[in-house]
């Protein structure tokens, strides 16, 4: 059975395709679960991708990563910012994570500018709207890779 890696997206995400295409992009979620299914397959990864509103369910999901999951990918919304309870849950995880945002929150209010998920993090990649979910699963498989190899 193909190896999976987990894709977990934070509040509001949702609503994408719906408001500030100029910022998030003209996809739906659905869109980019899907966009991310296909670059999985390509590389021989399963994929399970999530979206929720609450905290408490991201953080769940975070443990459940850690029991199967090869890789992680997370976009946490406004709870990148925020989240102390996120990142401890992330901390905790073994596998290569990989934090992802649609918008360059660099080029955003000074308040997007920190990110507790980065500590947990191998890499960030921001501002490529969708494509930066696919760099994220390349970035994901290719540490894998990296560790496999020893
Ligand atoms: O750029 C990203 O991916 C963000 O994680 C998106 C979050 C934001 O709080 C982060 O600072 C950066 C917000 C997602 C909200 O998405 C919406 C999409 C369409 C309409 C309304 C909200």
């Amino acid at each position: 059975m193909a190896q999976t890696i987990h894709i977990l997206n934070g509040p509001n995400l949702n609503l994408l395709g719906t408001r500030e295409p100029e910022i998030y992009g003209s996809e739906t979620l659905d869109d980019l679960r899907k966009r991310c299914e296909r670059k999985a397959d390509a590389l021989g990864y399963g994929v399970v991708f999530r979206q929720s509103n609450h905290e408490g369910e991201l953080v769940s999901w975070v443990q459940d990563a850690r029991e199967g999951a090869a890789g992680l990918i997370v976009n946490a919304g406004a709870f990148t910012h925020t989240s102390v309870a996120l990142l401890d849950a992330l901390l905790a995880c073994p596998m290569p994570i990989v934090e992802v945002h649609l918008s360059n929150i660099f080029r955003r209010e000074p308040f997007r500018h920190r990110s507790y998920v980065s500590k947990a993090a191998k890499g960030v990649i921001c501002g490529f709207g969708g494509l930066g979910y696919e760099l994220a699963i390349e970035a994901v498989a290719a540490s894998i890779a990296q560790a496999k190899a020893g």
